[in-house]
């Protein structure tokens, strides 16, 4: 299984955060990456905890025959033609595409980190994970979704996005 987390806290041309997060998954399945199901959307208070606007979240499972590093391309090039500008991390921005599961790769070099190293702490991946593929194990940490959420003690603001939104 592969998973891309998207995350919006700044309008871009596309609209607001919830309109980028579809515009952006509307533009890899247009780079030719099969879109295999969308979580929800959901409204997320900033981790770590600051006064930046809330995100949009969401996580969509998709299937290519690419690699990995391949596919971390397309995502980095949606964002620059989406207005991403490089600042720091955590920094407020117009879209975030992130590679966080591919298959059962585990990898850690310079410029990709499999799964990706910090989204078993964040409810914003998780629980719109939880939505489509509830029965994911972690491939090294073997705890399932629900496992690594409970650890979170429900600190983490997250709500989710009306229909229609
Ligand atoms: N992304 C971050 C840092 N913090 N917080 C929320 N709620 N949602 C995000 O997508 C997010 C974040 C870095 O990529
Ligand atoms: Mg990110
Ligand atoms: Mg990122």
């Amino acid at each position: 299984m592969i998973f891309v987390g998207l995350g919006a806290n700044l309008p871009s041309r596309y609209g607001r955060p919830e309109q980028t997060v579809k515009a952006a998954i509307a533009a890899l399945a247009a780079a030719g990456v099969e879109i295999v199901a969308t979580s929800g959307l959901w409204r997320s208070a900033p981790v770590p905890v600051s006064d930046d606007p809330w995100y949009c979240n969401a996580v969509v499972s998709v299937r290519t025959d690419i690699t990995s590093g391949a596919l971390l391309e397309v995502l980095q090039n949606i964002e620059k033609d989406f207005g991403r500008e490089d600042t720091a991390r955590n920094a407020p921005r117009v879209i975030d595409l992130d590679l966080l599961v591919f298959n059962n790769e585990i990898i850690d070099t310079e410029s990709l980190t499999l799964p990706h190293p910090r989204m078993h702490e964040r409810a914003f991946v998780l629980i719109p994970l939880r939505e489509i593929s509830p029965e994911w194990v972690h491939p090294f940490m073997n705890k399932t979704i629900d496992e690594m959420l409970s650890v979170l003690e429900g600190e983490q603001r997250l709500v989710p996005v009306a229909d229609g939104a």
